[in-house]
């Protein structure tokens, strides 16, 4: 059993089995079992039109999971998985769970600064990657993280391989391997952080099964979906709410797309006849205006999910008219909770609310600053523990202290609203986070990372209004002598390694911060600066 993470107390997990909420499956058994019941089903279709049926796929992560095993990858390893849209990450996130190692999920995007820093967290021993993905060489990253971490042994590649071990050669025959412990670590996923550097999420098989299949029924998953990857399938909203996950689960056809661009997205839509998928708001704010002038057909589709940020009640209201399907928003985190709108509630709810939770488990407060309850319908944070949601970060016990109360509530960050009928309105953030079209970025790392910069003596990074993206990042900062302009703080962070979602959109050069009575960088002032300069200068949203 992996150390590190934070199980359930004994006598909840225990009412979570009896409950049924936990079934004791692992969560490879899902590919399995729609295999066994439908084996020549197209499961998966790539961008290419490269199809494998049930069996097919089914058989392909037994023959890699028996190749991971004899380079001697297995039995609670951690493997740092970064790879696209493409069925290398399908087959290889089962056969990693077949050979009883633990995926760790990282975005394409990442760069030197995260990869090193969840290689090292997670005792990483291998990390799997394309060759080039977006202009980008990861082998040359892979070079500079196994000399940061040299307790990566292995770099395994989709494509040309260099040096490394090509996942083509990772196949051998099949060999009967023993099933995980459904109580144990499954997957580690990313989260998207408040602190200086990111955390990583412990998902144990039997929280994560149960999160797939809630989700799946929620949203009426069956045989007859077509699903469509649209978001990073290393994302939980397109691997597990239902996504990618809930399809295989239900015998469905996952169809994997490069990027969200309509060009490419619509044309899947019509060529696979796909019936549901799941981008954040700025995404959808792009389909809702490509159809005026995109030929394709897209009336198989069924329902459109948007979550990862706030949707408008404008756009909200757009998309049925729109696209022809269902709207459904989703509130959820990778730390676990998740908030669905029903199918069939009301458009009212639909258009104006973030959903409600998921599971008849999930308990929630929302509290005030000294944690104690709001009356009922006030705005507060949220505190959430369930039967899919995490007790504690890997290895952060610090962290944890503050991120769980005594009783082991996660506090999520957010403010929100609870309406009678129990859905739920985001209206907030208590976090020092930007939500970057779902995008989060963490103000601490990037804070640290700008104060490697000679020419700045300290930085505040908040976020700004945007009507596309919900927000965008600033950073104010105090100059040295010279501060850097925003190309140059943004060239200098990349090649500091930082993810290029996170390099700042605007830079604003003070001589001091504003101060709150206790002295703190008073950021609601900086935010109401910035957003009040955009609007003098006739930009901006809000
Ligand atoms: C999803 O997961 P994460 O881990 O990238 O981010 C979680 C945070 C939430 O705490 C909240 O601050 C924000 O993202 N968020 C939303 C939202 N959905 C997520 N804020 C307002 N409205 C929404 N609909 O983003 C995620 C995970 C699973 C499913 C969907 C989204």
């Amino acid at each position: 059993m992996l150390d590190g993470w934070v199980p359930w107390p004994e006598p909840l997990a225990e009412k979570y089995r009896a409950e049924g909420y936990w079934e004791g499956r692992p969560l490879d058994r899902l590919l399995r079992e729609s295999a066994e019941r439908a084996p020549r089903r197209t499961a998966l279709v790539d961008a290419g039109g490269n199809r494998w049926t049930y069996a097919e796929l089914d058989l392909r992560a037994d023959r890699m999971a028996a190749g991971l095993r004899r380079l001697g990858i297995g039995d609670g390893d951690r493997v740092v998985v970064q790879l696209p849209n493409t069925d290398a990450f399908v087959v290889l996130f089962f056969a990693l769970l077949r050979a009883g190692a633990i995926p760790v999920l990282t975005l394409p995007a990442h760069r030197e600064s995260e990869i090193v820093h969840v290689a090292e967290v997670s005792g990483a021993m291998a990390y799997a990657i394309p060759d080039l993905h977006d202009g980008f060489d990861h082998r040359v990253l892979a070079r500079a993280l196994r000399k940061a971490v040299p307790g990566v042994e292995h770099v395994l590649v989709a494509g040309d391989a260099a040096e490394f071990t090509a996942l083509a050669d990772l196949d051998a025959a099949p060999v009967p391997l023993p099933e995980a412990d459904p109580g144990d670590v499954a997957v580690l996923l990313l989260s998207g952080g408040t602190t200086g550097k990111p955390k990583l999420i412990p998902r144990t098989h039997d929280d994560y099964v149960y999160n797939v299949r809630a989700s799946a029924e929620v949203c009426g998953f069956d045989g007859d979906t077509v699903y469509l990857v649209v978001l990073p399938t290393a994302h939980n909203f397109a691997l597990a709410c239902p996504g990618l996950l809930g399809t295989l689960m239900a015998g469905g056809t996952v169809v994997l797309s490069p990027t969200p661009s309509p060009e490419d997205a619509f044309a899947l839509i019509e060529r696979e006849r796909v019936t549901a998928t799941a981008v954040v708001p700025p995404i959808a704010l792009l389909w809702l205006d490509a159809v005026e002038w995109e030929e394709a057909d897209l009336s198989s589709l069924s329902l459109l999910q948007v979550g990862g940020s706030k949707l408008g009640a404008e756009p909200a209201a757009r998309v049925e008219p729109a696209l022809g399907c269902t709207l459904q928003q989703v509130f959820g985190m990778a730390e676990g909770l998740l908030n669905y709108t029903w199918l069939d509630d009301p458009p009212e709810l639909v258009i104006g609310t973030q959903g409600r939770p998921l599971s008849p488990a999930d308990e929630l407060r929302v509290v005030d600053e000294d944690d104690d309850d709001v009356p009922p319908g006030e705005r507060g944070e949220l505190l959430t523990r369930g039967p899919y949601t995490l007790r504690g970060y890997y290895r952060a016990p610090e962290h944890n202290s503050r991120a769980f109360t005594t009783d082991g509530y996660y506090r999520t960050g957010d403010l929100v609203r609870v309406l009678p009928s129990g859905h739920l309105v985001v209206e907030g953030r208590a976090k020092d986070q930007i939500n970057r079209g779902g995008d989060k970025i963490s103000a601490e790392e990037l804070e640290n990372h700008i104060l490697a910069h000679p020419g700045v003596h300290d930085a505040a990074v908040v976020g700004m209004p945007d009507e596309t993206m919900g927000e965008r990042t600033c950073a104010y900062l105090v100059p040295r002598e010279q501060a850097p302009a925003q190309q140059e703080l943004a060239a200098f962070l990349t090649e500091r390694g930082v993810a290029a979602y996170k390099l700042p959109d605007r830079v604003e050069v003070v001589e001091a911060f504003p101060r709150t009575s206790v002295g703190k960088i008073d950021k609601k002032a900086l935010g109401r600066l910035i957003a009040d300069r955009l609007r003098a200068e006739g930009i901006g949203g809000n």
